[in-house]
């Protein structure tokens, strides 16, 4: 039989309903769909491929480690002033703790994101306990997110919570992120910091969220040189792709961190209606292989990925790839 994957993983994800959002001026229906989720679990299971656990309590103090206060009661008064239905719309320019028109506040959001966090650092938790790879099965999403907002359909880092949690432990850590999309929320978190953090995104030139992920943001005060980000074409296919992985991998070589955190997001795959690359279903078989290979245990955080069938089959490669 397969080695399995420890996959942390709760069903009250699905109550996490963000009905809309706002693109072009216009109101269409919200990409984050539980169902994302629900179809990668469903293939795990299908596969005997994942040992699932539910994620443990924590003390809400551990938001703190990542997200200011100002915010964080910002989040938990504007989500219990709603009403059972409400769904609303943070003011991006200056006036709410948000910076796009994705990510709305509905009355259960804190406790959801908390959720979210929880099954994170229930991931950091295990990995300290040995386990090679754990895949935390976090909705929402958390990349987006940095200390003072939410945005891109995320409201707490929790690749960033998992990565404090392995920090007070004493051991070192690195994040790379392998979503479609920039993981501005992270970058900016860890900006003046240490930690080695990379991304591998579609170019903000043509990709969400447009005003960053280029090149030149390197990182400042102790942090520089510690945060490297690679910009890809458009319809990038899985060579290049190949390609930027190892640039990565070497990277994070040269750092020889004790644990590495691996923000994942299936929104690379040609058919997802938000990414831009050409990444095909057996692609993430060599992602995972490349991966697998490496020395340290893998902590994967789910982020994005809008195609749940997609998602679902590149997950199933992607794992295969990782366990081989
Ligand atoms: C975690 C994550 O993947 N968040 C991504 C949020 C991206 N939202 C972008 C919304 C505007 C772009 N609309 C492009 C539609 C392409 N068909
Ligand atoms: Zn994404």
């Amino acid at each position: 039989m397969m080695k399995m994957i420890k996959v942390v993983y709760s069903h009250d994800h699905v109550k996490h309903i963000p009905k809309h959002e706002i693109d072009k001026g216009k109101f269409i229906e919200n990409y984050d769909k539980s169902e994302r989720i629900e179809r990668i679990r469903e293939k795990l299971i299908v596969h005997e491929m994942g040992d699932f656990v539910e994620p443990h309590d924590f003390p809400i103090s551990y938001l703190y480690t990542v997200h200011s206060p100002v915010y964080i009661e910002w989040l938990k008064n504007k989500a219990m002033s709603l009403k059972k239905n409400d769904e609303y719309f943070p003011e991006v320019f200056g006036y709410d703790r948000c910076f796009d028109t994705g990510t709305p506040i509905m009355r259960n959001t804190f406790e959801q994101a908390w959720l979210s966090a929880k099954m994170a650092l229930t991931g950091a938790k295990l990995i300290l306990e040995d386990e090679d790879f754990v895949y935390c099965l976090c909705r929402p999403p958390g990349h987006h997110a940095n200390s003072l907002s939410c945005g891109g359909y995320c409201y707490f880092n929790n690749a960033a919570l998992a990565a404090f949690y392995i920090l007070k432990e004493g051991f070192d850590v690195a994040i790379l992120d392998l979503d479609f999309h920039h993981f501005n929320g992270t970058q900016d978190i860890f900006y003046a910091s240490n930690l080695l953090t990379i991304s591998i995104h579609g170019h903000p030139n043509w990709a969400y969220p447009w005003i960053s992920g280029f090149e030149w943001e390197n990182g400042e005060d102790e942090g520089l040189g510690r945060n490297i980000n690679i910009p890809l074409e458009k319809g990038t296919k899985i060579d290049e792709y190949l390609k930027s992985l190892e640039l990565a991998l070497s990277e994070i070589e040269n750092y020889d961190p004790d644990f590495l955190i691996v923000s994942l997001g299936f929104d690379t795959h040609e058919d997802d209606p938000q990414g831009g690359f050409s990444l095909k279903t057996d692609d993430y078989e060599s992602i995972g292989k490349m991966l697998g290979e490496t020395d340290y245990p893998l902590l994967f955080i789910q982020e994005g990925g809008y195609n749940p069938e997609a998602n679902a089959n590149a997950a199933l490669k992607f794992f295969k790839g990782v366990l081989r």
